[in-house]
């Protein structure tokens, strides 16, 4: 995304998030990939009159689900039902503000990706071939992607999954694996014939070139990526599987196969639009957002999905806009995020290790959210998001981030600014005549900061943005401080009123640019402050402000409870829960 964004008008948006595995609850780290972003830029987007779908929904089908099922001895269908539900309410607990959360199981879901492959069929995308793949004599069965494990062929990284490299990145087939073995008994497997259906890739090349690289306001990193890999040279890519979980193919022969996972799961994306607007009651609606030229249609992701959403899904969306039928977009932009480490705490001393959900090594956050409210939550993690490289989620940052910049910046210039109003002026001010040199500096420099706050914003970087919220804050507060109230309030109670009404223009200025982030705290300062929260750019100064029963919108983070936090990972790091 790109300055040239930054207008205020009513644009048209379809924001998704990815579809995360309904296979166990969600942990800091996903929510900073791919969901955080996502809903702050939506909400911001919103808020200056955008025209915005947000969807995503469960993934539901792929080895995930079923090696989850398997290891718990359930039916897959029963763990992605008890995981759609958790991660709903979990969303909804930390404020993630989707217009539709689906899932990839319903049978409208199955409708569209058949629809999908019948358009790629009749468009010749689609061809048929024997392939090799892994076969586990001792289990009797083939063993699709992930139930494989070796060494990856590029980077040597020894937990490296049968289709792709968690170190490197790296895409391959299962069999190119050094030392394949499976991921459930530990055997060997061997190599074996069968027949799957593959997706055109190669045809689609000079296509995806040309689309890839016309996106200037893509990241970099992103755009150089997926380059590299078309310029290494597209292969045809299997998108049928030996399983029988998942959406069942429409050709004879493949009773006993399913879709690929990602060949289903982006395509949920649609389905969900369409559930979306099936629920308001314009059943078409979907259409405006997916048909739509001028809609801009962005997919916040995680890192390790670049290459399936930058260069697979649009050669999905090219191959099917072939049939005389209004045409799918392409994505406007795949904001791709880093990763988050964890920083646990040994001996006194702070170390960055990589999450691990297997090993209960991660910052669950349904269990997060029984600690702290979703706002202390999504303001440190907004403030450490992945968006250049990988961070480090560290519980003595958490304290520190909320109880110095959240409470001691902004949360203190809310509370000087009511308390002293309420105090002093029983919680009214009006709006003087003029106004003097420093406030009139004080607007200046905050129109400034907001200038910035936007362009970032817009450009889909709100960890940016958060700096410049902060930079008002602090301007603010200095303004405050130069205007020193506590003392004109004696000697000239005019010039102290009017300092006072020009803290309320910046406080509702802030208020505005920190609902994004902490929308429950800017929910509960309406109730007792009175006046406009609106962009200074926007803004008709009102008559007056009031503001009575001020209390903290934001509590502090305790020693205790850092350490009880910092142990509990400590444990799981030694393997002792
Ligand atoms: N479920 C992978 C993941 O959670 C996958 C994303 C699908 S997005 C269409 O990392
Ligand atoms: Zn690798």
């Amino acid at each position: 995304m790109s300055e040239r964004d930054a207008r205020n008008g009513r644009g048209r948006y379809l924001v998704t998030s990815a579809l995360p595995y309904a296979n166990g609850p969600l942990h800091v780290g996903q929510i900073v990939g791919a969901y955080l972003p996502a809903d702050v830029f939506v909400r911001y987007l919103r808020m200056r009159g955008e025209d915005v779908v947000y969807v995503c929904g469960t993934d539901e089908h792929g080895v995930p689900i079923t090696l989850t099922a398997e290891r718990e001895g359930k039916d897959p269908k029963d763990v992605v039902d008890y995981w759609w539900a958790h991660m709903k309410e979990t969303f909804a607990r930390i404020r993630i503000g989707f217009d539709n959360f689906s899932r990839t199981s319903t049978p409208l879901h199955a409708e569209n990706t058949q629809l999908f492959y019948r358009k790629l069929k009749e468009g010749g995308y689609i061809t048929q071939a024997e392939s090799k793949q892994m076969y586990s004599p001792t289990e009797g069965r083939f063993l699709p992607d992930r139930y494989v494990e070796g060494t990856c062929p590029v980077c040597g990284y020894k937990e490296a999954r049968g289709d792709q490299c968690d170190n490197c990145g790296s895409w391959y087939e299962a069999y190119e694996l050094i030392d394949p073995h499976s991921k459930v008994t530990g055997g060997p497997v061997e190599v074996r014939e069968t027949t799957h259906l593959y997706l055109d890739l190669p045809k689609f090349s000079e296509r995806l070139r040309e689309y890839i690289g016309g996106q200037e306001h893509w990241r970099t990193s992103v755009k150089n990526f997926v380059l590299g890999v078309i310029d290494g040279g597209l292969e045809k890519r299997p998108i049928t599987r030996d399983i029988t979980w998942g959406v069942p193919i429409p050709e004879p022969g493949f009773e006993d196969k399913r879709f690929y996972v990602w060949f289903d799961a982006p395509i949920g994306y649609v389905s969900s639009t369409m559930e979306w607007a099936e629920k308001i009651g314009e059943p078409d609606r979907w259409r405006e957002y997916w048909q739509e030229p001028d809609t801009k249609l962005i997919h916040f992701i995680g890192k390790d999905n670049t290459v399936f959403h930058s260069l697979v899904w649009p050669a999905q969306l090219m191959g099917t806009a072939e049939d005389g039928e209004e045409p799918f977009i392409l994505p406007y932009d795949v904001p791709a995020n880093e990763f988050m480490n964890l920083e646990v705490v040994v001996d006194g001393e702070p170390r960055a290790m990589q999450m691990s959900t297997s090993r209960n090594l991660a910052v669950w956050l349904h269990e997060a959210l029984d600690s702290f409210p979703a706002d202390l939550l999504r303001f440190y993690l907004a403030s450490n998001l992945p968006e250049t490289g990988d961070v480090v989620f560290s519980w003595r940052e958490f304290q520190s981030r909320v109880n110095s910049d959240l409470i001691g910046t902004l949360g203190n210039y809310v509370n000087r600014t009511l308390s002293f109003m309420e105090k002093y002026f029983d919680g009214e001010v009006t709006r003087p005549g003029e106004v003097p040199l420093e406030a009139r500096e004080a607007l200046d420099d905050v129109k400034e900061i907001e200038a910035r706050y936007e362009e970032r914003m817009y450009a889909g970087r709100p960890r940016e943005a958060l700096g410049e919220l902060l930079a008002m804050s602090r301007r603010a507060n200095r303004f405050f401080d130069a205007s020193a109230p506590w003392k004109s309030r004696k000697d000239d109670p005019e010039a102290a009123r009017t300092a006072l009404y020009y803290c309320c223009v910046l406080l509702g200025t802030i208020a505005y640019h920190a609902a994004p982030y902490v929308p429950e705290a800017v929910q509960r300062l309406r109730t007792f402050f009175d006046g406009p929260v609106e962009r200074i750019s926007d803004l008709y100064p009102p008559q007056s402000y009031r503001g009575s029963g001020a209390k903290p919108l934001f509590r502090r983070v305790e020693d205790e409870e850092v350490a009880a936090a910092e142990e509990k990972l400590r444990r799981a790091a030694k393997g002792d829960v």
